[in-house]
C-alpha cells in the first residue's frame, strides 16, 4: 500500500471516527441542555467560574490542543503534498521573514504607545534642585538608550527579514574587520563612560553637600516603625538629640536620652512641614526592620536601618500650593512613603510633606509641642513645669492604624499604641 493510500485511509478513518464522537457528544449535551433549560429557566452566574484558576488551566490546555491540531493538520497537508510529489505548500521561510516583520512594526507601535500613554503617568516635575539634576540625567540616558533601542531594533529584524534564506543565493562569507569592531567598542564606550562620570558627580553633588554658614539645613529627625514615621524636629537650638534604643520605654517610645540637653527642646510633628529654598537635613533610622524613606516628589530615598543613621539633604523648590496650580489639582499633595515591603501594614507608612514659605514655617513650628512631658520629666528627674489650674482634657488616642493618628507627644496616647503593636 502506497503512503498516499494510507495518509488518505488514515485520515478519512479518523476523521469519521472524531466526526461520529463530535456529533454523539454534541448531541447529548444538546438533549441535556434541552432538558435543563424545560426544567429550570434561570441563567447561570459565570462570575465566580471566570474568577477560578482551574477555568484558565482549562483554557490554557484547550488553547495548547488547538495549537496542536492545527501543526497536526498543517502537517498532514505538507506530507500530503510530499507524498503526490507536489512542490513544498508553504513557504515557512517567508512565514517566519514576514512575521518577524510584522513583530518590529507591532512592538515599535507599542513603544510608541509606552511612551505617549504610561509616559504622561510618571511623576511631575521634580520638586528639589537634586531632583531636576537626577531627572536631567534620567532624562539623557532615556534619549541614548531609545536611540539604540530602536535602532538595533529595526536593524535586527530588517536583515531577518531581507535575508531569509533564499535557495537562490549563497551567503557571503565575511568573518572579521577590525575597523567595525573598534567602531562598536568605543562608541558605546564613550557614551557609557559619560554617563557613568556624570551619575558619578550627580551623586556626589547630592551626598557630599558644603554647608552653606548662611544657610544652614534645618536637621529633622525620622523615625520609622512597623507602620508608621516619628518624626522629630530640633527646637531653637537647631539640633535633634541623641537618642539610645536601651532608652526605650511605654514613656520614652523613641528612647530619647535627656541626659543630652539638645533634646530638651525637641519637638513632635503629625506632619512634615518644611520650608521652601531652605536646605532640609533628614537623619534617618528604624525601630525594628529595615523601611525605606521615600519622597519620589523630591526624588529622594534612602533605607531606615535599625541601629545606624541615614542622613538625606535636599532644598524644596516648589511649594504645595505652587505645585498643586502646576499639576491643576487642588488635593495635590507632596508624600514620604515606604519603600521597603516591610510587613503587613506597609502600605499605611505614609506621612504628608508640606512645603510652605518661611513665614508660615516659622509660625506652624511655634505650635508644636515637645516631646518631654511630665512623666518624662519625673522620670529623668528634671523640673516637673507646672500645669495649668484645669487643664484641657486630653484627646483620646485615635483608634486603628491610620499614620497620621501616631507619633504625637503624649506619653499616654504611646502606650496606648505600643499595646496596639504589641
Ligand atoms: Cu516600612
Amino acid at each position: 500500500m502506497s503512503l498516499k493510500n494510507l495518509i488518505s485511509k488514515k485520515t478519512f478513518a479518523g476523521l469519521a471516527v472524531m466526526l461520529t464522537a463530535f456529533v454523539n457528544t454534541t448531541s447529548v449535551f444538546a438533549q441535556e441542555a434541552a432538558a435543563a433549560a424545560a426544567t429550570t429557566a434561570k441563567t447561570v452566574d459565570m462570575g465566580p467560574i471566570y474568577k477560578s484558576t482551574l477555568f484558565y488551566v482549562l483554557l490554557f490546555l484547550l488553547l495548547c490542543l488547538f495549537v496542536a491540531i492545527v501543526g497536526k493538520a498543517l502537517r498532514v497537508y505538507e506530507l500530503t503534498r510530499t507524498a503526490q510529489d507536489k512542490p513544498e505548500g508553504i513557504n515557512w521561510d517567508t512565514v517566519n521573514a514576514v512575521l518577524f516583520l510584522l513583530f518590529l512594526i507591532v512592538g515599535l507601535y507599542g513603544v510608541y504607545w509606552e511612551y505617549t500613554v504610561h509616559g504622561k503617568m510618571i511623576l511631575p516635575e521634580a520638586a528639589s534642585v537634586d531632583g531636576a539634576e537626577i531627572d536631567k540625567m534620567f532624562n539623557i540616558t532615556l534619549i541614548i538608550t531609545t536611540i539604540v533601542f530602536i535602532g538595533t531594533h529595526i536593524l535586527l529584524f530588517l536583515f531577518s527579514f531581507f535575508y531569509k534564506y533564499n535557495a537562490n543565493r549563497r551567503a557571503y562569507f565575511y568573518p572579521h574587520n577590525n575597523t567595525i569592531e573598534k567602531i562598536w567598542t568605543i562608541i558605546p564606550a564613550l557614551v557609557l563612560s559619560v554617563l557613568v562620570v556624570m551619575g558619578f558627580i550627580t551623586w556626589r553633588t547630592i551626598f557630599y553637600k558644603v554647608v552653606d554658614p548662611n544657610n544652614k539645613p534645618l536637621n529633622i529627625e525620622v523615625t520609622a516603625q512597623q507602620f508608621a514615621w516619628y518624626v522629630r524636629y530640633p527646637g531653637a537650638d537647631g539640633v535633634v538629640g541623641l537618642k539610645n534604643y536601651k532608652m526605650v520605654t511605654g514613656l520614652n517610645t523613641l528612647g530619647i536620652d535627656f541626659k543630652d540637653k539638645n533634646n530638651l527642646d525637641d519637638q513632635n510633628a503629625e506632619e512634615i512641614v518644611i520650608p521652601v529654598n531652605k536646605p532640609v537635613r533628614f537623619a534617618i533610622n528604624s525601630k525594628d526592620v529595615i523601611h525605606g524613606f521615600y519622597m519620589p516628589h523630591f526624588r529622594v530615598q534612602i533605607l531606615a536601618n535599625p541601629g545606624m543613621m541615614t542622613y538625606f539633604e535636599f532644598t524644596p523648590t516648589i511649594t504645595t500650593t505652587d505645585m498643586q496650580a502646576k499639576v491643576n489639582d487642588p488635593a495635590f499633595k507632596y508624600l514620604l512613603l515606604c519603600s521597603q515591603i516591610c510587613g503587613s501594614g506597609h502600605y499605611n507608612m505614609q506621612r504628608t510633606v508640606r512645603v510652605v514659605s518661611q513665614e508660615e514655617y516659622d509660625e506652624w513650628i511655634t505650635q508644636q509641642p515637645t516631646y518631654i512631658n511630665n512623666d518624662l520629666r519625673k522620670q529623668f528627674n528634671l523640673p516637673v513645669i507646672a500645669e495649668p489650674a484645669t487643664p484641657a482634657p486630653a484627646p483620646a488616642p485615635t483608634p486603628g492604624p491610620g499614620p497620621d493618628s501616631l507619633g504625637t507627644d503624649s506619653g499616654a496616647v504611646r502606650k496606648t499604641d505600643l499595646a496596639k503593636l504589641n
